[in-house]
């Protein structure tokens, strides 16, 4: 098995990327955003709870997140390596992940940190509120609050894998077939003939 968790701010091309690498690589893809929109599309209870704290910026709490990739992994007994989007975004998460993962004999292979400057990302998000009808896309305070959380409890995720050793810094600017190739030349390096 191999285990990728592409990590960066919001907008930083994390769900973009996400796309091509699964169908490239055959991994199983595991959004938290995209199971929290679906969750608040159906109207669950979870996502009624979800949705106070993104449409503030905020994150979703982290026993939320935690038993939803808890149960992903229960239900994919057969992949062959899953791509972590948007999660781990705290370091609660991230021990949590290492310790569901080492239950299943398996670990991170590598997280794949994608860098891209402030005035960029709230050009994209902004850009990408116009047409997606999310409502923490369409608002710059929601927007600017979202990277604020960022900084404050998400970036301690790459400083947690960097003390094993796992983070690759990758330029997320430039277009995305250019972003595309660098991601997979550093997957490639890492033998992903494994999975
Ligand atoms: P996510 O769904 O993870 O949203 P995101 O970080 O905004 O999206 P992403 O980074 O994937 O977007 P992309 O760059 O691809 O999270 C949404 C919310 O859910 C969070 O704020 C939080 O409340 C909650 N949540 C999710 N996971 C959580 C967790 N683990 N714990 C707690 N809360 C959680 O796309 C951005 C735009 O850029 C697009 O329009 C795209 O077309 C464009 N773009 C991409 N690449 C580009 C390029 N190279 N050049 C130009 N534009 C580009």
């Amino acid at each position: 098995m191999f285990n990728i968790i592409l990590f960066g701010p919001p907008g930083s091309g994390k769900g973009t990327q996400s796309e091509k690498l699964i169908s490239a690589y055959g991994l199983k893809h595991l959004s938290t955003g995209d199971i929290l929109r679906s969750e608040i599309a159906s109207q669950t209870a979870l996502g009624l709870e979800a949705r106070n704290f993104m449409d503030k910026g905020e994150l979703v709490p982290d026993e939320v997140v935690i038993g939803m990739i808890r149960s992903a992994l229960e239900k994919n007994p057969q992949a062959k390596g899953f791509l972590f989007d948007g999660f781990p975004r705290t370091e609660a998460q991230s021990k949590a992940l290492d310790e569901l993962l080492k239950q299943k004999q398996t670990e991170i292979g590598v997280v794949l940190a994608l860098q891209v400057s402030e005035e960029e990302l709230i050009k994209r998000l902004l850009n990408r509120g116009l047409t997606s009808g999310r409502p923490d896309d369409d608002n710059a305070e929601v927007v600017k609050a979202r990277i604020a959380e960022y900084h404050k409890k998400t970036s301690a995720v790459a400083d947690y894998y960097r003390r094993f050793n796992k983070v690759v810094n990758i330029s997320g600017e430039g277009t995305v077939e250019e972003i595309f190739e660098s991601l997979c030349a550093e997957i490639d390096k890492r033998n992903m003939i494994n999975i």
